[in-house]
């Protein structure tokens, strides 16, 4: 029997690294991508790697700090996520294990789920026991805040790749706006484009539940986070009122947030994000929770390791696409006829373009 390699180095980088179309929403801009990329070295030789997004270019460099230091705890353990995850959770109870305490458990997590399967010989997807596939992707990238004409017209380049479906930034001042803003869209793109919108988190439940009943009849495939990511019995009360499928979860913290969703029927639909979910580790016991219950799971950011992760997701449903990391990876997740195709390459799939990281450094 071969022996598990030993986890002999955690190392962190901060970047922020430029997107290609930058976005405005309901909550402020993003130009650059803000990304803690983690290298965890083994004595096998092998280096398992991650990124988090942390949200903010301010939290880059505390952030890598903060993974290095709980490195220090599986420095000589052996390379058993499982085993790495448990034992950091119970460091970390007192902190609290959400927000950069979180995204620093979920990039380790991530690290080592990649080094795992690279000793074993196995892109992620055949290591957790799926087979990679292509998986339905939609172009999130752009579309944010921009009045109907440009959001119209970059709707239009966002079919590139043969994509198929798109999201558009909503929470505009008035309903009015949001209307016109959908309407140029879907006038662009056509009645096939699958059309997705998202008000990240901007108002309240009763100005919530008459904007989506005024957009219930514009053929949205979901409406996303229409009130605070946590006022679940609020976004349970817009769910019930209309007809489109309401979206939330990429701000929820771990399985524990994500049960009190379940359980107050916030939404119709759920799409996790890799870091505050938790990581590979986080991802797996949501799909567990998503499964009996029946609710389709989606993506949110980290399309290259939340593609393979689709591949044992029963409930799987949309891979959000965006290219943030793109600008540092050697291969970038490819996209065929809006379809992220899962590489079959050892591992998660990314390795560091060198040049770009050096050129990126916070
Ligand atoms: C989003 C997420 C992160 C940054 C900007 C916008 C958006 C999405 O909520 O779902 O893509
Ligand atoms: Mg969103």
């Amino acid at each position: 029997m071969s022996q598990t390699p030993v986890i002999r180095a955690l190392r962190a980088r901060a970047v922020n690294v430029p997107i290609r179309r930058p976005l405005a929403t309901a909550t402020g801009a993003v130009t650059h991508g803000p990304l803690v990329l983690v290298d965890l070295d083994t004595d096998a030789g092998i280096t398992g790697v991650g990124y988090v997004v942390t949200q903010g270019g301010y939290a880059v460099k505390p952030l890598a700090l903060l993974i290095e230091g709980l490195g220090e705890f599986v420095q000589g353990d052996p390379l058993a996520p499982f085993a790495v995850e448990q034992k950091l959770r119970r460091r970390m109870t007192l902190v609290g294990v959400q927000g950069l305490a979180m995204l620093a458990l979920a990039a380790i997590d991530t690290a080592c789920w990649d080094a795992a399967a690279k000793a074993a010989g196995l892109p992620l997807a055949r290591l957790l026991g799926g087979v990679p596939r292509s998986i339905p992707a939609y172009n999130s990238n752009g579309l944010g805040i921009m009045g109907p004409e440009r959001a119209a017209a970059q709707a239009v380049e966002l079919l590139e790749h043969g994509f198929k479906a798109i999201k558009v930034r909503l929470g505009y001042p008035t309903v009015a706006q949001d209307l016109a803003a959908v309407r140029a869209v879907r006038g662009a793109v056509g009645d096939a484009v699958a059309l997705m919108s998202d008000y990240n988190q901007a108002l309240l439940p009763p100005e919530a539940e008459s904007r989506a009943r005024a957009l219930d009849g514009e053929g949205l495939a979901w409406i996303e986070e229409p009130v605070r990511f946590d006022d679940y019995a609020g976004c349970a009360r817009v769910a019930a009122a209309v007809a489109t499928p309401i979206q939330i979860g990429e701000n929820c913290w771990d399985v524990h947030d994500m049960r009190k969703a379940v359980d107050a029927g916030a939404s119709d639909y759920f799409m996790p994000d890799l870091g505050k979910i938790g990581g590979v580790s986080g991802w797996l016991r949501a799909a567990a929770l998503a499964a009996p219950v029946g609710l389709p799971l989606s993506t949110h950011l980290y399309p290259e390791v939340s593609a393979h992760l689709m591949c044992v997701t029963p409930t799987a449903h949309w891979l959000e696409h965006m290219d943030w990391a793109d600008g540092i990876l050697a291969e970038p997740l490819e996209i065929r006829d809006g379809h992220a195709l899962v590489p079959e390459r050892p591992g998660n799939g990314m390795r560091w373009n060198e040049a770009a990281v050096a050129k990126y450094l916070a």
